[in-house]
């Protein structure tokens, strides 16, 4: 454990932590952001009205809309001068989100990954291949603080050029890989492509994180690259990767860093808070952010909590895997559902590779979802050319069909691909096309 004096706290003594932490939170965001004082205000709270952790519910929630609002630093409670560094979402819906950082932000940060390295499994002298985005995207120089301040060795391989990053996993011999958990499978798949034996690198472990996955999807990395593979949560507006890690002992859930991330599961439509054990929206309020704390913070990420006691020993509560954002949800044909589901259903079929996409299409007002997902290279070397297997690939679409249909009520048009056919991933995998402005 790197810090087992915090990560074994009594629940008594870390929430003593977080009430003080979260005073002071309330105290610096009322006295210094003026979009808070007047949600305060508004609201008629005051941060001495905090008695216990019970009253963080009269707080004010924040959203992604209040970041963009204040674009580029209208909610950061420190002057710029002590903010040694930004970051950015890509902004594709709109306005960026900007982050900033003070030095003391950036060591808890590191202080932060660091555990989280360390929770599963990796140690100083460990040599650790960081293939998540180096630049406005935290993945990258968030683990690589982290995994120095381990005392680790990183190689910063960002994404892309995949061939490269199979010479350095050989040459260099890393026994971590860091990446998207669809960047690893891009691995594992371009050494199979390239004809490399899998034993002529030293991968023991995968810290894999940033978009939704499936226990599916981790059982396809784990054997066709023999590592443990666990995961990483966190995002950018509560810090960056190392908000809660996996254990490599229990694997039951990401112990959440609580002594500087507050969470709290609510019920995205009321906005009530939910007992541990019950699935809602995560909510995160930091407790020692300096550049941009935020109070309440929607993530619109689905997930629950676990407060029982860890075989690892850590007290630390557990979120259950992010089972996927609000803001992703599918209605087809008046059924609800998330693309994992989709992930799921398709990772049990033996004939199909691990690599799909959902096209969305409106027609005449009704929505349609097209499965594209490409076969396995097996199966396509039983027919020699794609174009011989017809009659096996009709039973097998609509084999895939049934399972949609029976398991989850999906009517979904279902088209097999050859292998190679989806653009591989580099960073996070683009799982769903809506297409449905273009074609209203
Ligand atoms: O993705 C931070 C990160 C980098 C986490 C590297 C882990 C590893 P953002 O770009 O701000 O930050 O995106 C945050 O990604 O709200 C989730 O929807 C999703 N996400 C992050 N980790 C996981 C995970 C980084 N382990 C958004 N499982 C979050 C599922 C995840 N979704």
């Amino acid at each position: 454990m790197w810090n087992s004096q915090v990560e074994c706290l009594t629940r008594a003594d870390l929430e003593q932590l977080q009430l003080k932490r979260l005073i002071q939170t309330a105290q610096r965001t009322y006295e210094r952001v003026p979009f808070y004082r007047k949600a305060f205000d508004d609201a008629g709270v005051h941060p001495d009205s905090i008695k216990s952790l019970a009253d963080l519910r009269l707080l004010p929630f924040t959203r992604k809309t209040d970041l963009r609002e204040h674009y580029p630093f209208g909610l950061f409670s420190e002057p710029l001068s002590n903010v040694s560094r930004l970051h950015a979402s890509s902004g594709t819906k709109g306005k960026p989100t900007v982050v900033g950082y003070t030095r003391a932000d950036i060591d808890v940060w590191s202080e932060v990954v660091a555990r989280s390295l360390a929770c599963a499994g990796s140690k100083p002298g460990d040599i650790i291949h960081n293939s998540y985005g180096y630049g406005l995207f935290t993945g990258g120089l968030g683990l690589h603080y982290g995994a120095e301040k381990l005392g680790a060795t990183v190689v910063p391989a960002s994404g892309g050029r995949t061939q490269q990053q199979i010479l350095l996993l050989q040459d260099f011999k890393a026994r971590v890989l860091c990446s998207t958990p669809s960047y690893a499978l891009n691995i594992a798949y371009t050494l199979q492509e390239l004809g490399i034996e899998r034993d002529s690198i030293n991968l023991e472990i995968g810290i894999f994180g940033a978009e939704p996955w499936t226990e599916e999807f981790r059982t396809q990395i784990e054997a066709l690259l023999k590592i443990r593979a666990l995961d990483i949560y966190g995002l950018s507006e509560v810090m960056g990767p190392g908000v809660s890690m996996e254990c490599l002992q229990g694997r039951n859930g990401l112990h959440i860093w609580e002594d500087h991330f507050l969470p709290e599961i609510i019920d995205p439509k009321t906005s009530e808070p939910l007992p541990y054990g019950e699935e809602g929206e995560l909510v995160f309020t930091t407790l020692t952010k300096e550049a941009i704390p935020v109070l309440r913070y929607r993530t619109g990420d689905i997930s629950k909590l676990n407060v029982e006691r860890c075989t690892c020993g850590r007290t630390m509560v557990r979120m259950a895997r992010v089972r996927a954002r609000l803001d992703d949800m599918l209605i087809i044909r008046g059924v609800n559902l998330y693309p994992s589901e989709i992930e799921k259903v398709l990772m049990q079929i033996e004939e199909l590779a691990p690599h799909y996409q959902l096209v969305l299409e409106r027609k005449k007002a009704l929505d349609t979802l097209e499965v594209q997902v490409e076969i396995t290279e097996h199966l396509l070397q039983r027919f020699g050319k794609f174009e011989d297997g017809q009659v096996e690939l009709t039973s097998l679409t609509d084999k895939i069909q049934v399972l949609l249909k029976d398991g989850m009520g999906l009517t979904a048009d279902v088209t097999l691909l050859k292998p190679k056919s989806i653009a591989r991933s580099e960073g996070k995998a683009v799982r769903v096309i809506d297409r449905r402005r273009e074609t209203n």
